[in-house]
């Protein structure tokens, strides 16, 4: 699994829960290329793991693997 990470506004935090995945990722900064390869099916929680203002703590999504 691949993961390109961009940032248009801020800095924030590309989180999976359950992992040792944890990448900043902020404006102006080069893509973030996280590769990934799950061992347990399952679902995952990412979130935003750097305070970012107003919003942040919606940032919060999914990721099934089956
Ligand atoms: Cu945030």
């Amino acid at each position: 699994m691949k993961f390109v990470l961009s940032s248009t506004q801020g800095t924030h935090g590309f989180s999976i829960q359950r992992t040792n995945i944890n990448v900043p990722v902020s404006t102006g900064a080069p893509s973030q290329k996280v590769l990934w390869t799950p061992s347990t099916k399952g679902t995952y929680t990412i979130v935003c793991s750097i305070y970012c203002g107003a919003g942040h703590s919606s940032m919060v999504s999914t990721l099934t693997v089956s």
